[in-house]
């Protein structure tokens, strides 16, 4: 590595770490490995994307975006990833899932704010360092660069691994800890082992194999990508959950050793973390903007979360929900109405079969 760029990774590192980052890594471009590669075309021509068509963007040559910088970025000669943990500490889905009257929304929107933005404004100010020194520095170039918190042609995981961030787990997570000699090496070595903990949590099974998902399965996708009806097949699997899925990390043996996050943005909003299903399925549409305008809530829309509550009104059985449940199936919206009449089926099995027990004794 010459001086000159030596220097320059320190700058990058230092100002990531003033910026508030945990870890940031740096990778030169390169072409995918075979195995991510042959993965990522086969993954996608298997459906597993399900309606995340974006997934699937081309370039003007008709390549896959994601499986090559080339094809998204022809410009870029360089990856800095930066990461931030989002552990707040606080109770975890797998502790709390029996509290069945209330919903479950992923740990990492209970800050106060979106954590896009707060990515961005802190790759901003890394990005501001780094083109006042090649200013300074070198006045030949003119810098490019762009900045992705999930919104890039660009498979983050992939790159956060090149650059020695960690590994990535059989439940498809990167997974980084604490190097002994405090800088992560080069391709850090897959630390699961023998362990299955995630694939064998998973309530919707959808994991194909290790280190696959079949993301139309995966309850994340479900509750904030899935657009109208969720299969009705997943819908008893998907337990009280609102708002993205935590369980295969919260299982993870490694993550729970995750130090809490001192970042003020990300501390839980109390009404965020394990809210009553009533007061999600009751929320208008001005109040759902209220609470979720700077939080990635927003992302499954004021439909997609009152259909996520009625779903899991449902799942809890509770006859309690049945009134608010009969209001909305006859709401304006044909999806909600549609899940809250499946919800009030599944209430009322319970009581069928226990019916069916009593006049079935002597
Ligand atoms: C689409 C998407 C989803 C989809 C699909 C997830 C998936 N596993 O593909 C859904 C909606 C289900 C989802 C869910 C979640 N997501 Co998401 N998601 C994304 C997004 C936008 C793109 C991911 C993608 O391209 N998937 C396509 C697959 C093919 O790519 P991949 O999973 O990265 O897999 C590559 C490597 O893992 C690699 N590979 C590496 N080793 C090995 C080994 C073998 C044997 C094989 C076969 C392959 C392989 O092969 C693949 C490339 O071909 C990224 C942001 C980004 N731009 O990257 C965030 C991102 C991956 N998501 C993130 C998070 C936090 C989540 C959730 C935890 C959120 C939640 N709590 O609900 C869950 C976790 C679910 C899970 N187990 O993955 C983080 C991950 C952070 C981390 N530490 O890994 C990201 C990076 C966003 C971010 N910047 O914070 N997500
Ligand atoms: S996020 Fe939940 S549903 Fe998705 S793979 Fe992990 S455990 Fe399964
Ligand atoms: S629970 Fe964690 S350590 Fe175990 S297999 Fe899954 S990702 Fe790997």
């Amino acid at each position: 590595m010459s001086q000159n760029s030596h220097q320059l990774r320190s700058i990058v590192r230092a100002a990531a770490a003033d910026a508030g980052f945990d870890i940031c890594g740096m990778v030169n471009v390169r072409e995918l490995q075979s195995r991510e590669l042959e993965y990522f075309s086969s993954w996608i021509a298997g459906g597993n994307a399900g309606e995340m068509t974006y997934l699937e963007a081309r370039n003007e040559n008709g390549h896959f975006k994601r499986a090559s910088m080339q094809n998204a970025l022809p410009w870029a000669r360089s990856v800095i990833i930066c990461a931030l943990n989002y552990n707040t500490g606080g109770e975890r889905s797998v502790e709390v899932a029996h509290e069945k009257s209330r919903g479950w929304i992923s740990r990492y929107a209970w800050g106060r704010k979106d954590y896009h933005d707060v990515l961005l404004g802190k790759l901003r100010q890394v990005e501001g360092v780094l083109h006042r020194h090649i200013a300074d520095e070198d006045d030949r170039a003119p810098l490019q660069t762009k900045c992705y918190v999930d919104t890039g042609p660009f498979l983050e995981r992939v790159y956060a691994r090149y650059a020695g961030l960690g590994w990535v787990g059989k439940n498809t997570c990167l997974i980084n800890i604490e190097f002994p000699d405090g800088s992560p090496g080069p391709l850090p070595a897959d630390r699961c082992g023998s362990c299955t903990r995630c694939l064998d949590a998973c309530p919707t099974q959808a994991f194909i194999a290790p280190y696959q998902l079949d993301a139309r399965k995966c309850i994340s996708y479900l509750t904030i990508e899935k657009r109208g009806s969720i299969p009705e097949e997943l819908r008893p699997q998907m337990g009280n959950h609102l708002f993205g899925c935590d369980i295969c990390q919260d299982v993870c043996p490694w993550n729970r050793k995750a130090p809490a996050s001192t970042e003020a943005d990300f501390q839980p909003t109390a009404e965020l973390v394990n809210p009553p299903l009533e007061q999600i399925a009751e929320l208008t549409q001005r109040q759902f903007q209220e609470v979720f305008r700077h939080s990635p809530v927003k992302r499954a829309k004021y439909s997609g979360l009152r259909r996520n509550a009625a779903v899991a009104m449902g799942n809890s059985g509770d006859p309690k929900f049945v009134p608010q449940l009969q209001q909305m199936a006859v709401d304006e919206d044909d999806y909600v109405a549609e899940h809250a009449r499946w919800a009030l089926e599944q209430i009322a099995k319970p009581a069928l079969t226990e019916e069916v027990s009593l006049r079935e004794k002597p």
